[in-house]
């Protein structure tokens, strides 16, 4: 996407207040911060969900588990398909159901016999998690699996060896298939009051992905690497702290209620930001009869304005089809989507522009130290300052996306946005929380000058990154 490659305005002005020194406004020593690998996953940002399995040809969303083999047998798989209209919808990597709660494995895996091995599909030699990881590769897009810890398949599930094949089946995903980003947990357990119950060994689990994938960021309701935003819709609350308190919770029906995973916990922790999960359509599997139901571009626009546009991620669920490739329908609605992102955010007003420290209390403090992070650029002031852009003339806008610094921590809690208006400032925007990115949207405005003033923040804030657009 041409505005991620955008350099926007990029320096540092540090201060202002002589008793602040790089070391005290860069350093909260209360505040919990993110590892690198989270760091990382923020900037992945979007990405999309693959639901592919028995489901997609029995047209059921959760399988039984006792669906043979035969079934599964895509006539036209095309995983480079599937990454190039990733590539256009503007996704920066993709995560697949390598096994569903059907048990399924799309991978021919040595610990169990209820895989593509012993499917029709190229005649029990396919792997479609190979096929994928490979195809990621080649156009440029992170790789992430979701192995459904619930089976209803497997003969051992219900009993304390369970815990070992599921080690065992994701053994063989970390260190089979190259980089992971991600390793989704899903909470979802639908055994009855008379069905087998399964007590999981997570840490267990955690440690082979620590060990194997350092880098992957481990989705569930309480993470440990990012957190379930409590609901399908793919939206996330206004005010989203990406911290949170996972003691005494549990994954799945023991999660966290639906309202912290919205907010996260402003005092948490620990850093397990929030991942909005929706579907295309309204189911996750593949199923013809949803073909006219497919979400609209600008239905995605709003998504990722109430996703990404509200500092979490958003992993968006396109299933393939029966031929195993993306439905016309839903590639020409994700193309749609990359164009209007494209479109909005394609060229930045505030590129190269500078930004000029201004106190309320006083006339414009000289900017006293220029301080460069060792890893990026950022822009430090006063929690009681504001900041004025100058856009150098005259333009229209209705788009600003904020980004905050977050290696020291998440810290604003509330800010404005102002234009100049007869001699003094009127509002045009106001939002909470600032996160790893905000946008915000409102009607169109003309102006020279835009003013950041951050209201409330839990120590001194740093703003990474200030962009404006025509919208
Ligand atoms: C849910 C599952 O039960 C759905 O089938 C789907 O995989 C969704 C992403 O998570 O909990």
């Amino acid at each position: 996407m041409r505005y991620a490659l955008q350099t926007s305005i990029f320096f540092l002005l540090l201060g202002a207040i002589p008793a602040q020194v790089p070391g005290t406004i860069f350093t909260s020593p209360g505040l919990v911060k993110p590892t690198l690998a989270q760091l990382a996953w923020h900037d992945t940002e979007f990405y999309l969900f693959f639901h592919f399995g028995p489901n997609t040809f029995t047209n059921l969303e959760w399988g039984l588990g006792a669906e043979t083999e035969d079934v599964f047998n895509p006539t036209d798989l095309d995983c480079d398909q599937w990454c190039r209209i990733a590539r256009q919808a503007g996704a920066r990597g993709v995560v697949i159901t390598a096994k569903h709660h059907d048990g399924f494995c799309l991978w021919p895996s040595r610990f169990s016999t209820h895989t593509v091995r012993e499917s029709p599909w190229k005649n029990g030699q396919g792997d479609v998690l190979r096929e994928l990881a490979d195809a990621c590769r080649r156009h440029g897009l992170k790789f992430g699996v979701y192995l459904s810890p619930w089976d209803r398949n497997h003969p051992q599930y219900g009993t304390p060896a369970y815990n070992d094949v599921y080690a065992s089946t994701l053994t063989e995903l970390l260190t089979e298939y190259g980089d992971l980003f991600e390793v989704w947990w899903d909470g979802a357990n639908g055994e009855g009051p008379n069905g087998k119950k399964q007590v999981y060994d997570f840490p267990r689990f955690e440690k082979l992905v620590a060990q194997h994938q350092p880098n992957a960021i481990i989705f569930s309701d309480i993470g440990p690497g990012c957190r379930w935003a409590g609901n399908e819709q793919g939206t996330i609350g206004e005010t989203n702290w990406c911290m949170l308190d996972t003691a005494g919770f549990g994954r799945g029906a023991t999660g966290p209620p639906a309202d912290t995973l919205q907010r996260g916990n402003i005092h948490g922790a620990l850093w397990v930001p929030a991942e909005c999960d929706v579907s295309i359509r309204p189911g996750w599997f593949y199923h013809p009869e949803e073909n006219d139901r497919v979400k609209t571009p600008e239905q995605l626009f709003d998504i990722y304005l109430q996703s990404v546009g509200r500092g979490a991620n958003l992993i968006l669920n396109v299933p393939p089809d029966r031929r195993g490739r993306i439905h016309e329908r839903d590639s020409a609605a994700l193309v749609g989507f990359g164009k209007k992102l494209e479109k909005t955010f394609g060229r930045n007003l505030a590129n190269g522009k500078k930004l000029h420290p201004e106190f309320e209390a006083g006339p414009l403090a000289p900017i006293t130290q220029l301080h460069r992070m060792a890893d990026t650029d950022a822009y430090v002031w006063s929690s009681t300052g504001t900041f004025v852009l100058d856009l150098g003339c005259k333009r229209r806008f209705g788009t600003v996306v904020l980004q905050e610094y977050l290696n020291e921590g998440q810290r604003v809690a509330a800010f404005t946005l102002e234009i100049p208006e007869n001699g003094g400032w009127k509002e045009i925007a106001r939002g909470t929380t600032m996160g790893h990115k905000r946008i915000l949207q409102f009607p169109k405005v003309r102006a020279k000058k835009i003013r950041l003033s951050v209201t409330e923040s839990r120590a001194t804030p740093l703003i990474k990154k200030v962009q404006v657009f025509k919208k």
